[in-house]
Parts: structure tokens; sequence; C-alpha cells
């Protein structure tokens, strides 16, 4: 069992600049300029703990390139891809993908290529046989970028081109995405929504990000109609309701789906110290459902699970998330144990609401559509 480990120090120098649109940074009207809450500290603190509890040696480590225009636009459309560049190429930065709040900074089109060619070169070994699962730890995110609209802080949809890519030259033809980033996978769902080869599943706050996107009903159309799933989880959900989530929704789903390749949208932001959501989920939680994932690729895909790090904004949390991720992936521990588990333990007891159950139980009810 090997696990493959992608990451570049460009990912760092993606440059989100200080608060675009969250927050508007305008010191005339007293707003006082900030950080934007995507910026490298979070990423870099993970890897930092990677490597300095000893993990790293334990990682193959896979050197990440860029995504061609070619395999860029098996998801998005050339016009797209090219305003990213258009506006990468802006010399005092200050560009953006979209929506107001996606900030593109001078170089980031050839960054976001690394991120995409990362996601692809895992796919690409795990295809091989060379790793048997990995993640990528990437910058820019990309699961909330559709075919022509980047937003949510997404330029590229990484897990995209690289389920394309997949099915495009690897021969891996029914791929599954889950995705347990607190924000809806929108993007990936809409690149999806009438491809019956690409099961979406998505578990993410209820209306948190996009507005009004991810509800129970949005489960494909035409020929992908029952191949995207969403548990929109209410405010507060935390381990209870996450590992219901996983047990009556994404497993199930997952063996009827019988996919090839297990891509995860890994966002650690359904954490409870997470500044973007109200989910309450811990190390441990995070631990307990990779645990279950990497069981179904093991059961249905030679275990095949590839992830793509996506949201995550506790600089001091989000890494003993990922370390137990990680830990669960390659089936080794560490010295380190979650230094903040005393104090969630005060305060993650919520039980299993009704509200909670209920969004659960409707998801669970369109799994038998999949087939
Ligand atoms: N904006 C992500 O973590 C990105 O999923 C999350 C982006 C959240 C944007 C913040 C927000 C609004 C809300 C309402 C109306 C307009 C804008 F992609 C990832 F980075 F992974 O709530
Ligand atoms: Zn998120």
């Amino acid at each position: 069992m090997t696990t493959g480990y992608v990451f570049h120090p460009e990912y760092l120098w993606h440059d989100t600049g200080t608060s675009a649109g969250l927050l508007p940074a305008d010191p005339t009207a007293g707003v006082q300029p900030a950080v934007h809450v995507e910026n490298p500290d979070a990423k870099r603190r993970v890897h930092e703990l990677i490597h300095a509890c000893g993990l790293l040696g334990e990682l193959m480590v896979i050197e990440p390139r860029r995504a061609t225009v070619e395999e860029l636009t098996r998801v998005h459309t050339a016009a797209y891809v090219q305003h990213i560049k258009t506006q990468s190429d802006l010399r005092g930065g200050g560009g953006d993908a979209g929506d107001g709040f996606s900030p593109v900074g001078h170089g980031s089109y050839d960054i976001a290529r690394l991120a995409a060619g990362g996601l692809i070169e895992l796919v690409t070994a795990a295809a091989h046989g060379d790793i048997t699962n990995g993640y990528a730890l990437v910058r820019p995110p990309g699961h909330h970028a559709t075919a022509n609209q980047g937003m949510g802080f997404c330029l590229f949809n990484n897990i995209a081109i690289a389920a394309r890519h997949a099915q495009a030259e690897l021969g891996l033809a029914r791929v599954a995405v889950v995705d347990w980033d607190a924000h809806h996978g929108n993007g990936t769902q809409a690149i999806f929504n009438d491809d019956p080869s690409v099961l979406t599943i998505s578990l993410h706050q209820a209306g948190c990000f996009p507005p009004d996107s991810g509800w129970n009903h949005e489960n494909g159309t035409g020929d992908g109609t029952g191949y995207a799933l969403n548990v929109p989880l209410p405010p507060g959900s935390g381990h209870a309701a996450y590992l219901n989530a996983m047990h009556q929704v994404v497993l199930p789903a997952l063996d009827r789906f019988a996919p090839d390749l297990i891509l995860l949208a890994n966002g650690f932001d359904a954490n409870v110290f997470d500044p973007l959501a109200r989910q309450m989920l811990t190390a441990a939680s995070y631990r307990e459902m990779t645990r279950l994932l990497v069981g179904a690729a093991d059961r249905l895909c030679h275990g095949r699970l590839i992830a793509a790090h996506e949201g995550g904004y506790s600089p001091f949390y989000t890494p003993y998330c990922a370390l137990a991720f990680l830990e669960e992936l390659t089936g080794t521990t560490t010295h380190v144990t979650d230094p903040l588990a005393a104090v969630v333990a005060g305060y993650t007891a919520e039980p299993f609401l009704p509200h909670q159950r209920e969004v659960i139980a409707a998801a669970a009810q369109l799994v038998e559509r999949i087939s």
C-alpha cells in the first residue's frame, strides 16, 4: 500500500491579496484591509505538520506538472481558460475569476494549472499502480468552478479535470466524486450533471455557499438523472450527522455505483473551529470518515481514492484534521495527537437531531436509482 502526495511551493504563491469582496477593503470607509481568508497559511501549516511529524517520509512524493489547455478544456470552455490567463497576466495582480471574490493574482493561471496537473499526476500514478491512494495539497481550490465561471475562490475545477483525464486517458470509466467540504460542490455537480458515468455526492452545510445551492432535490438531469446526490446538513451538524450520512448515503451509493476511481473534494472547513461554516467536526471525525472511504475504495476499486484539498480556514486546527486524514489514508499513526481534542470534547457532544436525520433520509431514498 503506497500513498502518493503532491505539494509544490508555487501553490503557496497564488496571491489572493486583501479582502476581495467578502470583506471589502476600504480604508476611506473605515473598513480595514485584511488578508484574504483563502491565503497560504492553513495549507502551509498542513504541509509543515506532515513534514515535521515524520509522515512525509512514509509518502511517495509525486511532482506536479501544469495541466495543458487541452486537459483544461475537457471541462472548461476555451473562453474561460483564456479569461483566467488574461486576468493572471495583469501586471499588478488584482484579477478575478468571475464573482468578485475569487482572486486571480499575477501568475495564478500557471499555478492553477499546476494544481489541476497535480491531481492528474496522482490519478495517473494510481491507474498505473504506482500508488494505491493519494492526497494533493493544492491551491487554488476547485469544486465551485463551473465550465465557464470561477467562483468561491476556485479557478479551475481540479477534481473534474482529473476525472475527465481518468476517463479519457487511463481507462477508468466510472468515477465517483465525494465532496465533504463544508460548502456545496456546485461546480463539479454542474459539470457532470447530465453524465451518468460520474456520480457526485456532496455533504455540506445547507445554504452556506453558494447561496441556494445543493438541495436534496438536485439529482442530475437527462441521462445523469439520479447521479448527483446532495446532503444539505443543517448548521450545527457534527460527528453523528456526518457519520450517519456516510453510512446511509455515501457508502450505499458507492456500493451501487461501483466506481473505478473515487475522487474526494477534501475540504476541512466543516471542523468546529472553521470561520467559514458552522459545522462541528473534529479531527477524530475526519479520521472515521476517511476510514470508511478507504474501506469503500478497497472494496470497490483497488483502493484508488485520490483526494484534492479544497477549503479549511482555521490555521491552527486544519493541520490536525489533515493529519488524521493522512494517517488513515496511509494506515499509519504518528506521535502527534489532536491538541484540541480535550477542548472540543466539551462542546461537540451534540445529539443527532430530527432535522439532520430528515435530510439524510431524503438523500438515502434516492440511492436506489443508482445502477
Ligand atoms: N460568500 C470553499 O471552501 C470556498 O468551498 C468557500 C467560499 C465561501 C465564500 C464565502 C461566502 C457569500 C455568501 C453569500 C452571498 C455571497 C457570497 F472552494 C473552497 F475553497 F473549497 O459565504
Ligand atoms: Zn469550503
